[in-house]
């Protein structure tokens, strides 16, 4: 008798971990990974402009990634070679005044990690006013990109 009612209360005890983990699990959107100790990232394998990206970052209560360390853009580096992307859409712009580039959350680009790729920003045709990270073999690193591009992208989750 008294070790069914420890086996009850085992079993009882079993599920409210069980229920605990799903909790935490759920708050984790679908498709989003840790990579290192960076956080999660979902890399979007459809094609969209700049701007439908940014939006889909949102719906999903994440943002378009923003690239904070050397470590953190390895690790965009290696996605991005996983899926064979040359380039992907990044939470940066200089839609305001050309050449001054801003997060999406309107903090100075230049107060984060700035790596550009090689002869970038070059603002070609007078055009390019939002962010990009473009791997070419070694080189690795922020670009600018005409808006209407359509280009894979990645979400960075919000750390709460
Ligand atoms: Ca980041
Ligand atoms: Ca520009
Ligand atoms: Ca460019």
């Amino acid at each position: 008798m008294n070790m069914n009612l420890g086996l009850v209360i085992l079993c009882l005890q079993l599920l409210v971990i069980k229920i605990k983990s799903t909790e935490i699990e759920n708050k984790i959107p679908e498709g989003y990974r840790k990579y290192r100790d960076l956080g999660f990232y979902k890399l979007h394998t459809t094609y969209a402009t700049w701007n439908v990206a940014r939006q889909t970052c949102e719906n999903e209560n994440a943002y378009l990634v923003i690239i904070n360390s050397e470590e953190e853009l390895k690790v965009i580096g290696d996605m991005m070679d996983a899926e064979m992307a040359a380039g992907v859409h990044a939470g940066f712009d200089d839609l305001v005044t050309e050449g001054e580039y801003y997060t999406i959350y309107g903090e100075p680009l230049s107060s984060t990690y700035v790596k550009w790729a090689s002869g970038e920003p070059d603002n070609a045709n007078g055009d390019e006013d939002c962010g990009n990270i473009e791997k070419n073999g070694d080189d690795l690193g922020l670009n600018d990109m005409g808006c209407e591009s359509t280009r894979f992208f990645i979400c960075e989750l919000k750390d709460s």
